[in-house]
């Protein structure tokens, strides 16, 4: 098959997906137009293949997710996504910074686990980069229904205190941790933690 996105002929109907009939198993040009009012990309489909593959009966595995308790938590982090002064101007800014490539707000250990405590002044969706983590409780209330399972973000109302538990394994290094809203990470709503 040959992807390429060069002149193709006029899609289909101004209807968003394909201009053929897809997955039918003909071979030809199969144009996404992606909801633009032009093609965006055209698959050549040269020779039909068999396909082989399962999908699995269990498509995940929560045995890890279910034994992380709070009781293997060894330290409680604070961070309050707040706006702050910074050099006369208003940012958006963890613990009162803002974004500094050289400045390290969290050393967890590699293998540790750790509760964060999430504070927000307005919404700020909060993301963090390398792990997965549990969301333990959102103001002292239990976890909504959208936060069941491994999460990389937790959607953080005005005035809440999300508390996640996060299991460090991976990598040594530097990561960083942020609010998603990229207004808010633009205006230096991201800080670095290091795992060590
Ligand atoms: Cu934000």
């Amino acid at each position: 098959m040959l992807a390429d996105l060069g002149q193709a002929g006029p899609a289909g109907a101004g209807e968003p997906g394909v201009t053929s009939a897809y997955m039918e198993g003909a071979l030809g040009d199969v144009i996404l137009v992606n909801g633009a009012p032009w093609p965006v990309l055209r698959f050549r489909v040269a020779r039909q293949e068999k396909e082989s593959s399962d999908v699995p009966a269990r498509l995940s595995n929560l045995e890890e997710f279910e034994h992380l308790d709070e009781s293997a938590a060894d330290r409680t982090r604070r961070f309050r996504f707040v706006r702050s002064a910074i050099g006369g101007q208003t940012m958006w800014t963890i613990n009162g910074e803002g974004f500094d490539p050289d400045l390290i707000q969290a050393r967890p250990e590699l293998g540790s686990t750790e509760i964060s405590e999430l504070i927000t002044d307005v919404h700020h969706p909060v993301h963090l980069h390398l792990v997965h983590f549990k969301v333990l409780s959102r103001s002292g209330q239990p976890p909504l229904a959208r936060d069941a399972g491994w999460k990389d973000t937790v959607d953080v109302p005005p005035g809440q205190v999300a508390r996640v538990l996060v299991h460090f394994d991976g990598y040594r290094g530097k990561y960083v941790f942020r609010c998603h809203n990229l207004e808010h990470e633009d205006m230096m709503m991201m800080a670095n933690f290091e795992v060590v």
